[in-house]
């Protein structure tokens, strides 16, 4: 099954909130292949809750965050883009693009274990064109330091210098910054752990974030070093967050006025 093949057809194109719906069906199908685990629905819907109170677009701080992402990945030595069930189900496609784009190897590394739920995300991903993938063989597999989840069965993730970590759950963050590692975070909650303890911290929706990524990495590789470098610089992480729940409370006042109208209109 390719990832367009997954939407439910009962849904009409026209539908007001086709393609949230259609995101979610792609998680509901994930969990019925084994590559999203059963709480990998109720992570979906803790953000697609978060994601409404962002207005449901990119921030300009968001794009800030993906700029600071992309610079350093390009910048690291040794960067890992880490895979979990509910990246693979919903952007498997991107992933792939954006793991050769940036020249960031894929690692699937799982929360849940389940027998069959590795290989499952592993054809997910062949299917969308990868062609190695890392994560998959327990004899290359090391315990990171400090961690008791299975999240601390990694391969090239032990060795990495900068880890992408999309929804994420906090304990492997704060393991992997305590390691010294960069750590870039997509996380629709800004007040998660992760987001927190992340370096790099990109509020937004993964189905968003990663053709973004993909287009601001086409741009940034045109560019050196230094100038990398200075992006990266020019970046502040807790500033940023501050700023995105700003945009959260302002965009509910707004919304506040505009339920009350609403309310006005029907009496
Ligand atoms: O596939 P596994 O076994 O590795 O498990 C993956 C999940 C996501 C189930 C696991 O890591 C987990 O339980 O995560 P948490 O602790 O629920 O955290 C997930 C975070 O991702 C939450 O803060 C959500 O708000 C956020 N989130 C959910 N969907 C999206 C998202 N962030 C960005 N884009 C989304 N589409």
């Amino acid at each position: 099954m390719t990832s367009n093949e997954n939407q439910d057809p009962t849904v009409p194109k026209t539908h007001p909130r086709y393609e949230s719906l259609k995101y979610r069906h792609k998680i509901i199908e994930g969990m019925k292949n084994l590559v999203v685990a059963e709480a990998g629905l109720i992570a979906h819907g803790r953000g697609e809750c978060f994601d409404y109170i962002l207005g449901e677009k990119t921030t300009q701080y968001a794009k800030k965050a993906i700029g600071a992402a992309v610079a350093a990945i390009l910048l690291a030595e040794k960067p890992v883009i880490s895979v979990n069930g509910n990246v693979a189900a919903l952007v498997p496609d991107g992933l792939v693009s954006l793991s050769k784009i940036l020249i960031a190897p894929l690692e699937i590394n799982l929360f849940y274990q389940k027998e069959g739920r590795i290989e499952a995300i592993k054809d997910i991903l062949l299917k969308a064109g990868a062609t190695i993938i890392h994560g998959i063989n327990v004899s290359k597999m090391v315990d990171l330091e400090g961690l008791e989840s299975n999240r601390r069965k990694v391969e090239l993730i032990a060795d990495a210098d900068v880890v992408l970590v999309p929804l994420e759950d906090g304990d492997r963050t704060e393991a992997l910054k305590k390691l010294n590692k960069t750590v870039i975070a997509v996380d629709l909650n800004p007040l998660s752990r992760t987001a927190l303890w992340a370096d790099i911290t990109i509020v937004d929706n993964i189905v968003r974030t990663v053709p973004e990524m993909i287009k601001i990495a086409n741009e940034l590789k045109k560019l050196n070093i230094t100038q990398l470098k200075q992006i990266l610089q020019k970046f502040n992480n807790k500033l940023n967050i501050q700023n995105t729940l700003n945009l959260i409370v302002e965009y509910i006042e707004r919304q506040k006025e505009k339920a009350f109208e609403i309310v006005k209109f029907r009496l």
